[in-house]
């Protein structure tokens, strides 16, 4: 299929290229790729995947499609030579914002590898207008406004294809709407997002409040509705069964038309159960199972052999559990399916703790999860090895055989052709293209580890990035910043067991530091960039600490020549693509256990930057493929913390009161400097939560968080060395290429 790029574009645009505006340009690239895509042969077997998942953070699609249909190259030297630029034509997408963070920009990873080894899989989802809300910051504190990003001309294809959903009370119809999933020079798969047609935009007020009850005009609204109140529970479950519902009928269609009997499903479909929050498509399946008419047993047989279910956390507060009354309210059909599935539980095993149901009338998701599926995995050794020795023990000793580990990928066709041209360029001179396709090939990277030119490149490379990054920040946030000091990074989404406080008060602690004189080896810039929930009012207080600092510090003339702190405002994908090829040093800082994998910090590796973490989730692996000269590792093991939990022996208190660092840099939160530029409640409620409770253990890794990074901060006026460390961790990285991550479920789970 060989088209003239040039005359295919002008032709849409109906005058010539150099003529039209960039919105023009966009629109025509968007209608050209998406019809390349259709014409693309859609991927096909008996057997197909469905990833069902409530998120799925695609990020924008133009350049990502233009370099896996393999034309990206091209368009960007045809619309140079009519004088426009390709970076401002991105610029022009929206970008679709249908996820929180790790979990649903993996579930975007995976469906890019999917596609890319020429698997059947499509991802089913919901169609959120407004997605998760956009944050803007006043007066130092995070403010949510909604973020529309359907236009007029959209990557999304409204079908015909239509299934009544049935709620308590309520009939309505998910109506289907397709985006185009194209592979790396593949064949191409679906991402299908259900939609209700009477949801209504306008009834969204004062930020990003609306009547929750209305559920025919805001069902599809926002993703994660504020879950704070009754109310907002309710429509999340609203929204779940709306989407397992849809989707569940949706897998019987096809199934039937390839010739499946129902009896056989398993072996037309399996459906990867993405966290809990599609796990009603369980009962969901058997419901309409029956109603085709097998019997409840051979039913609840079926769908188990077909659904797997990964499990991205261990933090309780992320582990479904629904009131049994909140079902009845809303899916009451649901109800008798689930207690007869508790039942079966209950007559095998005696111990309460792996039941469905339990003592207080809570139906734990992801307890149907593992009892009616075939797989469970978690997303990084650590967490697998967490999942089955502690948290899921009980559930492991039934079913050995169920649990397996596949840690995390990335789409290395985003996090480094698309996002580091320049480095990509590189590699492709030293090592040849082979690593796009088979990432292990970045090994051969190692033989340039002593090589003068290729270091210095490495170094030049990474100067480029952050004088762009520089650029950007500027342009876009008015802040100042020096691509000559390091760039020390922290994105993630807000939360405390991330524990971007800890970051915070080594801020402080070296502001106080400059302050009395003592003045640091080399600048820093600390940038940070991360959402809080809406109704996560602790992480709001750390994000207003973080944006109090940042107009201290950045205004401070003493301070700010070593040190400057940036809060990125909005960080979403777009703002990670920027960030990443820029950064010097990954701040991976969880407290050891609570993180389930991460994926930054293997973008960050991916990149060439070195990580300062604790060993937790992947930053585990990341230490054994680089080794311990090339990552910067503190702080409490994963086994030293599960202990301090069992014994409830760590007392915040105590690490305030004996270690004079720590107390001056909690005390400095409300100190007057601060209380000029921030709010005093906020301020106060922080220090109370950090001295008094502390649950993510800040302190305990206060000091050797605080030495580490010195080191770290030393290590890297040596650029030489540095350079090396980068190398071996762009080297090293092909083990987390989401095309390796997928191959394994399929070895393992899938059988496609
Ligand atoms: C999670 C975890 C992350 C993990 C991601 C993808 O917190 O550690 O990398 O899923 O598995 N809830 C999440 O975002």
């Amino acid at each position: 299929m060989q088209m003239n790029i040039q005359e295919t574009l002008q032709q849409k645009l109906g005058k010539e290229i150099a003529q039209a505006s960039n919105e023009e340009i966009y629109g025509a690239l968007l209608s050209m790729v998406q019809e390349m895509a259709g014409e693309k042969e859609r991927t096909d077997s008996k057997k197909k995947l469905y990833y069902i998942s409530a998120e799925f953070l695609i990020g924008k699609l133009l350049s990502n499609n233009m370099i896996n249909l393999g034309i990206f190259n091209e368009v960007k030297d045809v619309l140079a030579q009519n004088g426009k630029n390709i970076a401002e034509i991105e610029e022009v997408e929206p970008e679709p914002s249908l996820g929180n963070g790790g979990l649903g920009r993996l579930a975007a990873c995976f469906l890019d590898s999917i596609a890319t080894l020429g698997l059947a899989g499509d991802g089913v989802g919901l169609n959120y207008h407004l997605g998760l809300f956009k944050q803007e910051f006043k007066n130092n504190l995070q403010r949510e406004t909604p973020n529309p990003w359907i236009e007029e001309k959209s990557w999304l294809k409204k079908t015909d294809v239509v299934y009544p959903v049935s709620f308590k009370g309520l009939n309505v119809n998910a109506r289907m709407y397709d985006i185009e999933v194209t592979g790396y020079n593949n064949k191409t798969n679906k991402l299908h997002l259900f939609d209700i047609d009477s949801v209504d935009e306008t009834i969204v007020e004062d930020g990003i409040a609306f009547n929750k009850e209305d559920i025919e005009k805001n069902l599809t609204l926002f993703l994660y509705p504020d879950d704070s109140d009754e109310n907002g529970r309710l429509l999340r479950i609203y929204q779940q069964y709306f989407m397992v519902s849809a989707g569940a009928q949706l897998i019987l269609d096809e199934c039937t038309a390839k010739g499946c009997n129902l009896h056989d499903l398993a072996d037309y479909a399996v459906i990867q159960i993405n966290d809990t929050h599609p796990t009603m498509v369980i009962p969901e399946l058997i419901r309409l199972l029956v109603e085709r008419g097998l019997d409840m047993d051979e039913a609840i047989e079926v769908v188990s052999k077909t659904c797997a279910y990964t499990n991205h956390t261990i933090l309780a507060e992320a582990l479904e559990k629904w009131p049994v009354y909140y079902l009845k309210k809303v899916v009451p059909q649901l109800m008798p399916i689930i207690e007869v599935l508790d039942d079966k539980v209950r007559r095998k095993y005696e111990d309460e703790s792996v039941s469905i149901i339990d003592r207080n009338d809570t139906v734990h998701m992801a307890h149907i999860d593992i009892h009616y599926g075939f797989s469970v995995n978690g997303v990084a050794s650590l967490h697998t090895e967490i999942l089955k020795e502690t948290e899921l023990n009980n559930f492991y000793k039934i079913y050995p055989e169920k649990f397996n580990n596949k840690t995390n990928g990335i789409t290395f066709r985003r996090w480094l052709l698309h996002c580091n041209p320049a480095l990509t360029e590189l590699l492709d001179e030293l090592i040849g293209e082979g690593y796009k396709k088979d990432a292990a090939e970045l090994e051969k990277l190692l033989a340039f580890k002593d090589d003068e030119k290729v270091l210095d490149r490495l170094v030049e490379i990474k100067h480029a990035n952050k004088e762009a990054l520089c650029k950007y920040l500027e342009e876009t946030q008015g802040v100042k910043v020096s691509p000559d000091t390091i760039f020390d990074i922290q994105i993630k989404r807000l939360h405390e067991y991330k524990r971007q406080q800890l970051n915070a008060l080594y801020i402080i602690d070296k502001y106080l530091e400059i302050k009395a004189g003592k003045i640091p080896a080399a600048p820093v810039t600390a940038i940070f960039g991360a959402k809080a929930a809406p109704a996560y009012v602790i992480a709001k207080d750390i994000i207003h600490l973080i944006l109090c600092l940042q107009e201290i510090i950045n205004n401070d003339p003493e301070v700010s020549p070593y040190l400057k702190v940036v809060m990125v405002e909005n960080y979403n994908v777009t703002k990670a693509e920027k960030l990443i090829p820029a950064c010097d040093i990954s701040e991976q800082i969880s407290l050891a256990s609570k993180e389930a994998s991460g994926t930054g910090n293997m973008k960050f590796m991916l990149n060439g930057a070195v990580t300062l973490g604790t060993e937790d989730g992947a930053n585990v692996e990341i230490h054994e493929l680089v080794g311990n000269d090339n990552i910067f590792v503190f702080g409490a093991s994963s086994d030293e913390v599960i202990e301090h939990y069992a014994k409830a022996d760590y007392v915040a208190r105590d690490f305030y009161e004996k270690n004079p660092a720590i107390k001056a840099a909690i005390d400095f939160i409300t100190s007057e400097e601060v209380l000029k530029v921030g709010e005093k409640e906020n301020l106060e409620r922080l220090q109370h939560e950090i001295i008094s409770k502390d649950w993510f253990m800040t302190l305990l890794d206060f000091d050797s968080y605080k030495e580490k990074k010195e080191e770290a901060l030393r290590a890297y006026a040596d650029q030489k060395t540095w350079a090396k460390k980068a190398l071996v961790n762009i080297a090293k990285a092909g083990y987390f290429s989401s095309d390796r991550t997928i191959e394994e479920y399929n070895r393992d789970i899938w059988h496609l």
